[in-house]
C-alpha cells in the first residue's frame, strides 16, 4: 500500500484551490513547487493548510549550506511539513536541509534519480547511487526515485533500505503506471494527470485505488 502524493504544478490560486477542493479526502499529501509559489507566493501554503493534508515543498534545493537552510526556514515557518532537496551539491549542502526539517519537526527527502530521459546524463547509475548512500548516511527521510525506470528504483531501494522513505514520479504523463513501482515505494507522485483531468476527483481516486 502507498500513498498518492498529488503534484500540484497548476498556476494561480483559485486553480489551485479548484483541484486541492476536488482531491480533498483522495490524496494523502500535496507537493506544491516553483509554478504554483511563483504564481502566488509562499502563502498559498496558508490557504492549502486549512484542507489539513501535509504540504511538501518542492524547490529541489541546489545551493550552498547557508542558502539552502534560509530557505528551508521559509518553508517551515509558513506550514509546509516536508522538502525536497537535490544531493549533488554534497554532505554539507544535504544535511544543512535534513537538519532544518528535523528542527521543526519536518521530513526531507532527496532526489537521487530523476524521472525524465535527460536524468540518464548525470542523475543515474552510480551518480544516483552514491546520492542514496548520502541521503542515508545525512539522516534523510526518504529519497525520490523514478516510476519511469522501475529496475532503477529496486536498486535504489536495496541501498536505503526499509527504513527510509521512497517517493516516486513519472506516473500519467510521464509514461509510468502505479502498478510499476507500487511494491517498492511508499508512495506515487501524480500531477498532470490528475489535475489536468475533466474530473481530477475521479482521476485521484482511481490513482489511489490502484496502490491500495
Ligand atoms: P507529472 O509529470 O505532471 O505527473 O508531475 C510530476 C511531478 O514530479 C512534477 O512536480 C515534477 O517536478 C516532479 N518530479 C518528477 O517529475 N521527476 C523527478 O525525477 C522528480 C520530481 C520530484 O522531485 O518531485
Amino acid at each position: 500500500m502507498a500513498d498518492l502524493l498529488l503534484a500540484l504544478d497548476v498556476k494561480g490560486r483559485s486553480e489551485a484551490i479548484r483541484v486541492v477542493t476536488a482531491c480533498t479526502g483522495e490524496v494523502d499529501a500535496i507537493k506544491i513547487g516553483y509554478p504554483l509559489v511563483l504564481s502566488t507566493g509562499l502563502n498559498i501554503v496558508k490557504d492549502l493548510a486549512k484542507t489539513d493534508i501535509p504540504i511538501i515543498a518542492d524547490f529541489k534545493l541546489a545551493d550552498i549550506p547557508n542558502t539552502n537552510s534560509l530557505i528551508c526556514e521559509e518553508v517551515f515557518n509558513v506550514g509546509c511539513s516536508g522538502i525536497i532537496t537535490h544531493a549533488f551539491c554534497g554532505y554539507d549542502s544535504l544535511t544543512a536541509c535534513v537538519d532544518a526539517a528535523h528542527d521543526h519537526s519536518g521530513v526531507c527527502f532527496v532526489v537521487c534519480e530523476m524521472s525524465h530521459p535527460g536524468a540518464l546524463d548525470f542523475l543515474t547509475g552510480e551518480n544516483a547511487e552514491k546520492m542514496a548512500e548520502m541521503a542515508k548516511t545525512a539522516g534523510a527521510d526518504g529519497i525520490i526515485t523514478p516510476a519511469t525506470r522501475p529496475k532503477r528504483t529496486e536498486v535504489l531501494r536495496d541501498i536505503v533500505g526499509p527504513s527510509m522513505k521512497i517517493y516516486s514520479p513519472g506516473i500519467g504523463a510521464q509514461g509510468a503506471q502505479p502498478e510499476d513501482v507500487k511494491n517498492y515505494v511508499d508512495g506515487i507522485i501524480v500531477g498532470r494527470a490528475i489535475y489536468e483531468a475533466i474530473d481530477p476527483k475521479t482521476a485521484a481516486h482511481e490513482f489511489h485505488m490502484r496502490v491500495r
